[in-house]
């Protein structure tokens, strides 16, 4: 890398916006937000005053692909060589996934990335966009890092850039801006080789050739060229398997969402009688993932608890599950894996920079959420195509169909029945109201009934890091009831309109009770239960909610 000459850097004055707190997975807002004057410029310069590179440092930039990116990729180039960076990588077509960008920042040592994306949010002139910066193990900043950038955007009065045209983004090469070297790189080839060190791909190729049938559906989003070269490519399934495999701008206009509201094609295939042996899905920044068998949706929580249960059948994890973390709202079917294997469970608060601590002390090596977010120590991003090749690989090393390896898991632990429900778009004052009376409640929580619930424990979650001992306070509402049962109740820290509220509902069955029911019906008192602790259609005037996952 070497030393470069200095560059002619230009200073631009700029004064502080409001609200460019990083919520759970980076700063998001309207793309009309983010094209005000200065808006991103100040964001991006908050976090490189925050991290000040070092002489060599390199720089990983990539988004999602998503209405915005391009530009906002072009300005960030100019600012990372004004601000002293040697080397910037960046994604062909300005694309990377978010494993793939925690992937590369990790192979080519550097010293952090930003990943531009709403991830599962919209895209397009009326929608969303959003900066996330990653530190140099490759995961999401922690806290100390996204509240120095917050306190930094509070007080920021310039921002550099060199004086340089746009570059070419879409021929791999190396090019130089005012001394610093850009290099356009291909992303898949890297992504799609570390996965072939992890899964054994020539059991999965016999599978396949066997006749095994899959469909992916990449949601117009950054996961389809990724999806295409492993599955189709290098894994020999039928061109075609690979659906929405082109990303696009807005995704097609819908929400690249993989869940079963958003992917209801997908679902209703594998419900129908022509499925395929398994469907899946990722989201608009590939770091999440949906898994249907035929006729057998997964729900994601059951499918960290399934995934560990069986990791070990993949290559590079024979003998060496240390332990799972799991965010809190996820279910706690893996709490009974990780029992069983006599191995640890840690539970941490919502988000993915919460995990990072951990895989990178080896405590544990294999991580999920609720919010259909699976991943391993492989990188420390979750990763949508993973877990599909996770899954593959079980599949193909068990000879068993995805119905048969969740009737067994649930015959051999019991079933935690599972929903979410999401309040979308409601007045910030209401959910502030409702989720600061549900507070002042916990304490008289304790002992009271719910029709035939029976609240043991109530408490606002917080989460000491076991490797540095930093304390995450405020990280959401849990009502447990007696028997294994629970709510839990936060807000988002994605959103972009009004505030959402996530309602969590859970109850176990032991294997020995009824594991084979309809989950709306084994939730209904916890649902009613909810409803009368937080007062929902009260604060909210809802009576439904917009999302059921
Ligand atoms: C949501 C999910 C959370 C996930 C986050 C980022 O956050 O609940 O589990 O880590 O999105 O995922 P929130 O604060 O809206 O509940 V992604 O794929 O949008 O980067
Ligand atoms: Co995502």
């Amino acid at each position: 890398m070497g030393v470069r000459r200095l560059p002619s850097i230009v200073t631009v004055k700029t004064t502080p916006y409001e609200g460019q707190a990083p919520g759970t997975s980076g700063l998001r807002k309207k793309v009309r937000v983010f094209q005000q004057p200065n808006y991103a410029e100040n964001f991006i310069q908050s976090v490189f005053d925050v991290v000040r590179p070092q002489p060599g440092a390199a720089l990983v930039i990539g988004g999602d692909g998503r209405f915005h990116n391009r530009a906002v990729i072009q300005q960030a180039i100019r600012m990372a060589a004004a601000n002293g960076y040697a080397r910037v990588l960046v994604g062909q077509g300005g694309i990377l996934s978010t494993p793939a960008a925690s992937h590369i920042i990790r192979k080519h040592g550097a010293s952090g990335g930003l990943i531009l994306s709403a991830s599962h949010n919209p895209g397009g002139p009326d929608e969303d966009f959003g900066i996330k910066y990653n530190v140099a193990n490759g995961g999401p900043a922690p806290e100390n890092v996204t509240d120095a950038v917050l306190a930094r955007t509070k007080s920021i009065d310039r921002w550099l850039r060199v004086d340089a045209p746009d570059i070419d983004l879409d021929t791999i090469g190396d090019v130089v801006v005012d001394g610093m070297t850009v290099s356009v790189i291909d992303s898949v080839a890297d992504y799609a080789n570390l996965m072939e060190t992890l899964f054994d791909f020539p059991a999965i190729r016999a599978k396949v050739a066997a006749g095994f049938t899959m469909r992916f559906d990449a949601m117009s989003a950054v996961t389809g060229p990724y999806a295409t070269e492993i599955l189709e490519n290098r894994l020999g399934f039928t061109a075609g398997t690979v659906v929405n495999g082109t990303p696009l701008e807005d995704f097609g206009g819908h929400h690249p969402d993989p869940n079963l509201i958003h992917a209801a094609e997908l679902y209703a295939l594998m419900m129908g009688p022509d499925a395929p042996d398994i469907g899946a899905a990722s989201d608009g920044d590939g770091d999440r993932n949906l898994i249907i068998g035929r006729g057998r949706f997964i729900t994601p929580s059951d499918s960290l608890a399934m995934l560990a249960a069986n990791i070990e059948l993949a290559p590079a994890y024979r003998g060496r599950l240390a332990g799972i973390a799991r965010s809190m709202p996820t279910s706690a079917a893996a709490d009974r894996v990780a029992e069983a294997l006599g191995i640890p469970l840690f539970e941490t608060p919502t988000g993915w920079k919460f995990f990072g601590n951990l895989l990178d002390a080896g405590k544990v090596t294999i991580c999920g959420e609720e919010s259909a977010g699976t991943g391993s120590d492989h990188v420390r991003e979750k990763d949508g195509l993973w877990a599909v090749l996770l899954w593959l690989n079980i599949l193909a090393a068990r000879g068993i169909g995805v119905d048969a390896i969740a009737r067994e898991h649930w015959a051999r632990f019991g079933r935690n029945y599972y929903a979410r429900h999401d309040y979308e778009g409601i007045e910030i004052d209401a959910a502030n109201a409702l989720m600061a009376a549900l507070k002042a409640s916990l304490a008289d929580l304790p002992g009271r009934r719910f029709g035939s619930l029976v609240v043991s424990v109530a408490d606002n979650f917080a989460y000491t890091d076991p490797v540095d001992g930093s304390v995450s306070e405020n990280q959401g509402v849990r009502v447990l009831f007696a028997g294994g049962s629970r709510v839990v109740f936060r807000l988002s820290g994605t959103g972009t309109q009004g505030a959402t509220l996530r309602v969590y509902l859970e109850s176990y069955v032991p294997a020995s009770g009824e594991i084979d029911a309809e989950t709306s019906a084994m939730l209904a008192s916890q649902i009613d239960a909810a409803q009368q602790i937080a007062g929902i259609t009260r604060y909210t005037a809802r009576v439904e909610p917009d999302v059921i996952t």
